[in-house]
């Protein structure tokens, strides 16, 4: 992972740190078991590389709040978390791809799961991978986190990927798209592009973001301002990763993204590019990086725990994958 950002934080060496970490519990999670079938078709999403960065921004959030009434070392206490928020981002990648959805045949560089396991097993393997993140969620937490914690944390985590999260995101895209009907009584007629957009990127990417930079420090007992300040955080990274990756499908190449570019254009897709263009979509980035660095700083936080949430948000900006 090259970083991209200002700072000279070096976020490779930290990344490849706390991933080997990550890979390893997911391994863990996801040992092979009956049906074979289904077990090998969840493991080939979650077990296929993928850059883990909602799992790092979990982990880096968790690292970043002091707390010493806390006895675990954060990362053992957030990496249930972290490979939970992972399994759900697999799992929305597999239904994206689907021939109903985005109908791709690529992702991170090999066939999507449906061209490996055919449509039905795609879809389970999905339903599989959501259920199993919120039982990790629950069950793998260490012992002494509060159970009240927990219900938190289960109950956001459902937030972010339902109705007012990623499912609610995907059908405001799959409308405005023109790949399903706005229905009787559309809310959407007058709506701006603008509104539009951002409703869409904070729903189906901004939501497990959000998410993920929350959950860190909400197992850490973080404070309800720094809390906040985190969501904020979390809400500007999150536009920013999905204006990045609208960038990439015009600007990136195959080898590179493990992806086919330039769909969003084929498809008619509504995106930051299709609307602003690249100069408008990259001067969106540059003021949403300035900004989520003034969260950043407000937080309090040490320096050394500023770096890595700065490189990360940097890094989703400026990524080439
Ligand atoms: C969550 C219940 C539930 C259903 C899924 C299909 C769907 C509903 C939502 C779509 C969500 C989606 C695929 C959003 C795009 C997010 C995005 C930019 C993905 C790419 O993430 P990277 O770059 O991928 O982090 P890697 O491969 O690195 O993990």
């Amino acid at each position: 992972m090259a970083s991209g950002t200002v700072t000279a934080f070096d976020l490779s060496e930290y990344a490849a740190a706390r991933r080997a970490l990550i890979e390893q519990a997911l391994e863990s999670y996801l040992k092979e078991s009956s049906p074979r079938p289904l077990w090998e078709s969840m493991r080939y999403s979650v077990l296929s590389g993928g850059k883990r960065f909602r799992a790092l921004l979990c982990l880096a959030t968790a690292e970043a709040v002091e707390n010493s009434d806390v006895r675990q070392g954060p990362i053992e206490r957030a990496m249930s978390c972290a490979c939970a928020i992972e399994m759900v981002h697999a799992m929305s990648l597999i239904h994206d791809d689907l021939p109903c959805m985005d109908n791709d045949d690529l992702r991170r560089g090999k066939p999507t799961n449906h061209r490996v396991y055919g449509e039905a097993l795609a879809l389970l393997a999905g339903d599989g991978l959501l259920a199993l993140a919120n039982e990790i969620l629950i069950r793998k937490t260490p012992s002494d986190v509060a159970a009240a914690t927990i219900l938190d944390l289960a109950a956001e985590l459902s937030r972010a990927t339902g109705p007012d999260g990623m499912v609610g995101g995907q059908v405001e895209d799959c409308i405005a798209t023109g790949l399903m009907s706005a229905g009787k009584g559309s809310t959407n007629a007058g709506e701006d592009k603008l509104s539009l957009l951002e409703s869409i990127h904070k729903k189906k990417t901004g939501a497990l973001l959000r998410f993920s930079a929350w959950s860190g420090a909400r197992l850490m007992e973080a404070s309800q301002p720094v809390l906040n300040m985190l969501v904020r955080y979390g809400d500007i990274l999150g536009i920013a990763f999905q204006i990045a990756d609208d960038l990439l499908d015009t600007t990136g190449n195959i080898q590179t993204l493990g992806k086919t570019p330039g769909k969003d254009l084929a498809s008619g897709k509504v995106t930051w590019v299709t609307v602003y263009g690249v100069e408008g979509a990259r001067k969106a980035l540059a003021d949403m990086e300035e900004e989520g660095n003034d969260v950043l700083r407000q937080t309090g936080f040490r320096e050394t725990a500023i770096a890595p949430l700065s490189a990360l948000l940097g890094y989703a900006i400026h990524r080439s994958n």
